[in-house]
């Protein structure tokens, strides 16, 4: 079980998941409607402008707690700096030293409780706001939630990648680009325009996407009534968790972009496999708010 490690810097407390040394619940909160938790999030030329796959796990988890929150968006250039005035350091590694979402949580100290990443958020509602009793990660099921979005951030995003990053330019916002030319062209190794595939070559590429949600389809099969399961369309089955975000904020993100040639990727994708990702979307739908 998570143990929050809070450590005070001038300007914030920052949440971390460390260990399992034992429960704790953290500080108390001031958070209401007119002191609502901040969700930093990613600008972009949208409207609404949430977009980015990562960040819409915390605003699901945000909205599925029916928590006030308000969002403060960052262009990706900015967001080192957002995170260091925050009291956030660098991650030790990866390309990115500072990514988003990450929440303010207002305390009655007047400082607030920072969290960063996804998960470490799911884990700290969880926490912080047991009275709410709508778990993201239900009793019994952290290991297996932790376990779901490995699986999805090492088999299905990585098959993502190439056919939506060189899209993501259009919808992002001008002060981002060469930020994001830089260090997306140093992450695949070449230039955005030839990191998408055209042609067959595309084709293919969306077998590799279609083949790794089979693989997520024939788990989730698992859930079925004669398999024993209780049948619902959830990755709990019939209980809303934040493994279902995993896959929404995957679908959102699709739903996002218009390449032309191989049309809307959300489009493609939702009949597939029985309809399931359709019916998982329909099921997180009324999480989708954008506040
Ligand atoms: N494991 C993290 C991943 C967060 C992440 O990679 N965020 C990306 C946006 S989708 C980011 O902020 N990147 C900043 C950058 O590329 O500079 C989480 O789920 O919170």
């Amino acid at each position: 079980m998570a143990v929050h490690v809070l450590r005070q810097t001038a300007s914030a407390r920052l949440w971390r998941i460390k260990g399992c040394a034992g429960l704790h619940r953290a500080l108390t909160t001031a958070t209401s409607a007119s002191n609502p938790i901040i969700l930093y999030d990613i600008k972009s030329k949208l409207d609404p402008q949430a977009w980015s796959p990562n960040t819409w796990k915390a605003r699901f988890a945000l909205n599925y707690k029916r928590l006030p929150y308000k969002t403060v968006w960052v262009s990706y250039p900015d967001i080192a700096a957002k995170l260091s005035s925050l009291g956030l350091e660098p991650l030790s590694s990866g390309a990115a030293p500072y990514t988003l979402p990450v929440i303010a949580d207002p305390t009655h100290s007047g400082t607030p409780t920072i969290v960063r990443d996804s998960f470490a958020i799911a884990q700290y509602l969880d926490v912080t706001y047991p009275e709410l009793e709508r778990p993201l990660l239900p009793a019994g099921t952290h290991a297996f939630q932790a376990l779901f979005l490995h699986h999805a951030s090492t088999r299905i995003t990585p098959t993502l990648r190439p056919l939506l990053v060189p899209l993501a330019p259009a919808i992002l916002d001008a002060a981002a680009l060469p930020y994001f030319y830089r260090t997306r062209e140093a992450s695949f190794g070449r230039p955005l325009a030839e990191v998408r595939p055209s042609g067959t070559a595309l084709e293919e590429a969306w077998s590799k996407v279609e083949k790794e949600f089979g693989v997520l389809d024939s788990i989730l099969q698992k859930n079925d009534v004669h398999c024993g399961g209780n049948g619902g369309d959830l990755v709990l089955g019939n209980r809303v968790s934040f493994a279902d975000f995993v896959l929404a904020g995957l679908f959102v993100w699709m739903s996002k972009f218009n390449p032309g040639e191989d049309g809307n990727p959300w489009e493609r994708i939702r009949s597939w496999h029985g309809g399931r990702w359709e019916r998982l979307w329909k099921g997180c739908e009324e999480f989708m708010e954008v506040k």
